[in-house]
């Protein structure tokens, strides 16, 4: 299948994150793209092609254009208050306060997201803007005909909701690649996210519809970020009920209880019906992930793509998370080589 990807996404680098209370280099780091970049090649899948560029509307079918506007503006609003570190929230509402966008960069910074997983930078607009562009140029394909593609995204999207950055995520590839379907043609569109951290961000999104399905397995909410949505109750409203799947899996799950969720959330998305499966695909999942809690092995990856493959349906992966290095590009291509070959 083809793989899509640019080297646009080095320009969001160099940032920090708090990790149990320290100040940690960000686990969201360029060296994921290369490891599975050198995977891809050793295992002979591909070909590798480069984004086209689809403009912003397709992003703002899906997310606010104030926010829109935040994100394009962030690091010069940064910059001129003469600072050259990475712009960093540390300021939120708590419930009672109002809901408006300040005129200072802090206060906008919070406006605008949930946690102090985004770092901005000089290039992390191109970045972001390149990773939306590979999910479209995944659409291309599919509507072009192809049974398959890989967009390469970082950084990722799921956590990102139309108006809010978060958990190292700032535009949603994935949404924003279902709404593109949808505006093709498409009646319904699945998503299935098989990211160790739950989709908050994608489920907000299509939370009151009833034509794109969100599935999510996930690590529970109880105890892991994002902590305040991704619980089993969470079914959709308005036109939207029926048409949101959480499976929340405690800490230690291993892939025979993770395979069991991913039986149910396959049966979900047969039942729908849908013209176009999207995959939001981390694999921090894996068992030494550095900040995850689940248990699955390399191996498990290539059942997982035969069993995404098995859903008989024009699928389009969407890079998400995965952080341990030495094992992102094996877990990655494992699961496409499951898929190609099922
Ligand atoms: C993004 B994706 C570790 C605490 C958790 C946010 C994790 C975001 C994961 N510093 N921080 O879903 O892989
Ligand atoms: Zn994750």
């Amino acid at each position: 299948m083809k793989i899509i990807h640019t080297p646009r996404h080095l320009g969001h680098s160099g940032h920090v994150e708090l990790n149990n209370g320290q100040i940690v280099p960000a686990f969201e780091k360029p060296e994921r793209v290369a490891m599975i970049l050198d995977a891809i090649g050793a295992r002979g899948l591909g070909p590798l092609i480069e984004p086209t560029v689809h403009g912003l509307d397709p992003l703002l079918a899906v997310h606010d254009p104030a926010y829109v506007r935040f994100l394009a503006q962030a690091w010069e609003l940064w910059t001129a208050e003469g600072r050259e570190t990475p712009a960093l929230p540390s300021f939120w509402r708590a419930p009672g306060m109002r809901f408006i966008e300040p005129d200072a960069i802090d206060g906008k910074l919070g406006h605008f997201s949930f946690d102090a997983g985004c770092c901005i930078v000089a290039g992390t607009w191109d970045a972001v803007q390149a990773g939306a562009d590979a999910a479209l140029t995944g659409v291309d394909l599919l509507s072009g005909g192809e049974r398959a593609a890989f967009a390469l995204c970082r950084p990722p999207g799921h956590h990102a909701h139309a108006g809010t950055m978060g958990g190292y995520c700032f535009i949603n590839n994935a949404a924003v690649a279902a709404q593109s379907l949808r505006d093709r043609g498409a009646a319904r569109v699945a998503i299935l996210d098989v990211d160790y951290h739950h989709g908050n961000g994608t489920q907000a999104i299509f939370y009151e519809r009833g034509d794109v399905l969100v599935c999510n397995i996930h690590a529970d909410p109880r105890q892991e970020f994002p902590y305040f949505l991704g619980y089993a109750d969470e079914t959709g409203a308005g036109a939207g009920e029926g048409f949101n799947a959480n499976f929340p899996l405690p800490w230690g799950t291993d892939y025979e209880g993770w395979s069991a969720a991913l039986e149910a959330a396959c049966g979900r998305v047969n039942a729908f019906a849908p013209d176009a499966l999207i995959v939001s695909l981390g694999v921090d999942t894996y068992k030494h992930d550095p900040i995850s809690q689940f248990r699955l092995d390399s191996p498990d990856y290539l059942r997982i793509g035969r069993r995404i493959a098995a859903l008989g349906l024009p699928t389009l992966f969407v890079m998400e998370g995965g952080y341990a290095v030495e094992a992102i590009g094996v877990n990655v291509a494992n699961t496409l080589e499951g898929f190609e070959t099922a």
